[in-house]
């Protein structure tokens, strides 16, 4: 099996939660991608009826556009029924880092807003502590001085061992700034030690003028769809 095998199965299996009539927040990356298309099959096929999506970026706005799922947006369902998206790490307490995809504003804004929230990754994710991979971090700033943005933040989390790199298009670090779907660049941050306490770690992030999310999701994730290559299991709270 490989990595994609596990994230379709994990993908499929959350899609059996969808029920026709639900407003459904539509997840953003490689492995949201297939719950995408398996909603996309089930209402091709008329097993599932009445269904409207909420996108968490243009990326899955535009894949939900061309599979033909009708779309709407949080001002006109300010509650979504079911959100199923995918993360880049889980902790022991299904909290979340999201965001390698760059979408973690408008994922955040969507999952936070549903009554369900159920994550679907490969056994890869799972680490014992967020920040604990040493992947990015992401936090979403406005571009107007956006070094002082990293230093400051960087400085927030010396004691973790901090690094920060502003997301440029291409890996080498000489490409064009990265561009979030709303105009913002992002910061990837990296620790080499935990950071302690999450909400301690986002109030303090979120106290800084001129940033506007990050990518921890803490105590959001209602159950998490774990693919691994010895089975399927569920987590939840
Ligand atoms: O960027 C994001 O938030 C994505 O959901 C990410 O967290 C998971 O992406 P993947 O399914 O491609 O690993």
């Amino acid at each position: 099996l490989s990595v994609d095998d596990l994230k379709k199965i994990a993908a499929y299996k959350a899609v059996e939660h969808v029920k026709s009539g639900m407003v459904v927040g539509l997840g953003t990356g490689s492995t949201a991608k297939h719950a995408v298309d398996r909603i996309a099959h089930l209402l091709q096929q008329g097993k599932l009826t009445d269904i409207v999506g909420i996108a968490t970026s243009m990326k899955t706005h535009d894949q939900a556009v061309s599979l033909g799922i009708p779309l709407s947006d949080l001002d006109t369902h300010p509650v979504v029924d079911l959100a199923i998206d995918g993360a880049d790490e889980v902790d022991p307490d299904l909290n979340l880092v999201k965001g390698r995809g760059g979408s973690l504003l408008r994922e955040k804004m969507v999952e936070s807003a549903t009554t369900k929230f159920v994550v679907i990754v490969d056994e890869s994710k799972l680490v014992k502590h967020i920040g604990g991979s040493g992947l990015a971090m992401p936090v979403e700033i406005i571009p107007f001085c956006w070094s002082h943005s990293l230093k400051r933040l960087v400085n927030l989390f010396a004691d973790s061992g901090c690094e920060g790199k502003l997301r440029r298009d291409s890996s080498d670090g000489n490409g064009e700034i990265y561009v979030t779907d709303n105009g913002n660049y992002i910061i990837d941050l990296y620790f080499e030690r935990d950071i302690g306490d999450l909400n301690e770690a986002s109030d303090a992030i979120l106290r800084l003028p001129g940033i506007v999310e990050h990518g921890m999701f803490i105590g959001l994730a209602t159950s998490v769809i774990v693919a691994g290559v010895s089975g399927v299991t569920v987590k939840t709270k």
